[in-house]
């Protein structure tokens, strides 16, 4: 697109400096990924960029909130990414709570676990589940774009693999019989909800 014709759209320019806003280095990782090489990205850390409260009750309000937070504090363009698990059978528990589950230490086997128990509590067999990524870009001057993309797939116990992070080892998206903590990482990033999500950014963005 020529982006003259419209000189009020928000771009993304290749070289632009940005601010990866997470402290979960399995989402960093996965975002330097999806980025592909095409910005200077600074992390939060290296900007000592505290984390802030999740308050929102929405995967794009807690997105937003961290990517307004991180440009806010850095002055510099922020992309936050605010994601979690959503099980069907428990009426989309952990979702926004799904960092949570893993309790102070983010232990996220001990979270897996609570899973397995609580549907056993539940009395169900529905094992369907899916991820949400919620991304959000803020500019320090105020602008602010959210982009959200979900996978569906099922849950399986105990948990499988050792890539990854997260939830990564119970789930198994549609169509496949192993969990995203048995794939290759980029078969993973080639269809994840964080992939999706990036798709739309970069559509709107790049
Ligand atoms: P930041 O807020 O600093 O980015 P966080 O880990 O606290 O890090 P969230 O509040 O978005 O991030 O929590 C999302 C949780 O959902 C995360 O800790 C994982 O346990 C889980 N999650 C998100 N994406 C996942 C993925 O691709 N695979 C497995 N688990 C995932």
């Amino acid at each position: 697109m020529d982006t003259n014709a419209n000189p009020t759209r928000l771009t993304l320019p290749a070289g632009t400096k940005l601010v990866a806003a997470t402290h979960n280095p399995g989402k960093a990782r996965e975002i330097g990924a999806l980025l592909e090489g095409r910005f200077e990205v600074l992390t939060a850390a290296s900007l000592d960029i505290p984390e802030p409260e999740e308050t929102e009750t929405t995967f794009v309000g807690n997105a937003v909130l961290k990517a307004r937070h991180a440009a806010r504090v850095s002055g510099v363009i922020a992309l936050a990414d605010d994601s979690g698990l959503s099980v069907v059978g428990l009426n989309g528990d952990p979702g926004v709570l799904s960092a949570r589950w893993g309790g102070p230490d983010k232990d996220f086997g001990l979270a897996m676990r609570r899973i397995e128990a609580a549907l056993i509590e539940a009395g169900t067999d529905d094992r369907r589940a899916f991820f949400s990524c919620a991304l959000a870009v803020a500019w320090p001057d105020g602008p602010v774009v959210a982009f959200e993309g979900q996978i569906h797939g099922t849950l399986t116990f105990p948990a499988r693999g050792d890539r990854g992070f997260g939830y990564d080892p119970i789930f198994m998206p549609e169509g496949e019989t192993r969990t995203f903590a048995e794939m290759d990482p980029a078969e993973k990033d080639a269809i994840s909800h964080r992939a999706r999500a990036f798709a739309q950014l970069r559509a709107a963005l790049f």
